[in-house]
């Protein structure tokens, strides 16, 4: 089976609700770069990847859509059974932009599960879980609307919230957890993520601070050497995200024992096999760790659930997708979106959702 055709889409994805923010962005729409790969076989992948705007992270779409628009001549006439061979190969073409090398795995994966008429789940061990617990990001807010916000995520049937903080006075971070805690307390896991928004002072402060409420304090700090140096004085355990960027990222985490968990992003990573292989790393060290990305629609959501359903469940400690933050689903007939905090891993070949063509946004460039 091998690659006969490339076309790249650009949408954009309303934020329901929004905006959505966090210490250092304030978003009202994203813009997701899709892929779609037509084989000799005659059979379509898709893949996706959706930058968390331009200043989230060294990514953004259009560098996106640059990179798989450089990679793609290159690509036509490749096997797309053979992934690692592929990611060499990919790597060949364009050194790093893990992020944007991370569609073209998704689509290959999607792929390679229709060419042998198993799901993605089934290419990586086998699923261990068909249901996968769900966590809730709510965005920077007010004291009483964050806690408002807590309860009613906690009667959606979450058993886990992660509230923004950072970006403004750590005291007002500080009163909006203690009134989650008085508000909803016991009731669910809580984490505070800084997404790198903290100096190590104002994270020691808000560990102080919140030393009454067991929480996880997510990249509170911009670097791993920040986040280490505070490690020793915090109460709370560490988690990190933003820093994980590649494997190298990970293994150096860990050498450097920076945290307690990791948050792993599925396109920062580079895709499946990529997430697949620091699955094996934290499941190897006992690692806890989040299954998520920076956002997107259907396609890098079923993705996300298909490597997370391979997690040895003591070290899955919880799913994330945006599903329930944008306003339509590219499969009308198999969205990804929460069901009373759970996700149902889809049960299709491939990664089990079809996307219906007037809903994938723009055709901006195609190769054959
Ligand atoms: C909550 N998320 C998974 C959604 C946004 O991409 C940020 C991210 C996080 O955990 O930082
Ligand atoms: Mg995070």
């Amino acid at each position: 089976m091998k690659i006969s055709e490339i076309h790249i889409y650009q949408k954009d994805l309303p934020i329901v609700d929004g905006p959505y923010t966090m210490s250092t962005i304030t978003l009202h729409s994203i813009d997701t770069t899709i892929v779609k790969i037509l084989t000799d076989t005659g059979l379509t992948g898709w893949g996706e990847v959706t930058p968390l705007g331009p200043n989230y992270q060294p990514q953004h779409a259009m560098g996106a859509r640059a990179a798989i628009a450089h990679m793609a001549p290159g690509l036509i006439g490749q096997s797309c059974l053979d992934h690692l061979l592929l990611r060499r190969h990919m790597d060949g073409l364009l050194d790093g932009h893990n992020y944007a090398k991370a569609a073209i795995d998704i689509a290959t994966m999607d792929l390679v599960g229709k060419h042998h008429g198993v799901r993605v789940c089934d290419l990586l061990g086998g699923a261990v879980s068909e249901r996968l617990p769900a966590y809730y990001a709510v965005g920077i807010g007010s004291p009483t609307d964050t806690a408002n916000i807590a309860v009613d995520k906690i009667k959606q049937g979450y058993n886990r919230l992660q509230f923004k903080i950072g970006g403004r006075d750590i005291s007002t971070d500080i009163e909006v957890m203690q009134k989650v805690w008085e508000t909803v307390g016991h009731k669910v896991q809580l984490v505070a993520d800084a997404n790198r928004g903290l100096t190590a002072a104002q994270a020691k402060q808000f560990s102080v601070g919140c030393r009454n409420i067991p929480l996880v304090m997510e990249q509170p700090c911009n670097t791993m050497e920040e986040v280490k140096s505070i490690r020793s004085q915090v109460c709370h355990p560490l988690a990190i995200d933003e820093n994980l960027e590649s494997v190298h990222d990970v293994l150096r985490a860990i050498s450097m024992d920076v945290a307690d968990a990791f948050g792993l992003k599925i396109t920062r990573l580079g895709g499946i096999n990529a997430m697949v292989t620091v699955r094996d790393i934290c499941e190897a060290r006992r690692i806890p760790h989040s299954m998520e990305d920076t956002w997107g629609g259907d396609i890098v959501s079923a993705a996300i659930l298909h490597v997370s359903a391979t997690v040895k469940p003591e070290l899955l400690e919880s799913v994330w997708t945006s599903g329930n933050y944008i306003d339509e689903h590219y499969d009308p007939d198999n969205g990804i979106a929460v069901d009373g905090g759970y996700f149902e891993v889809p049960k299709g070949v491939g990664l089990g959702v079809t996307p219906d063509e007037g809903r994938i946004g723009q055709l901006v460039a195609s190769y054959s």
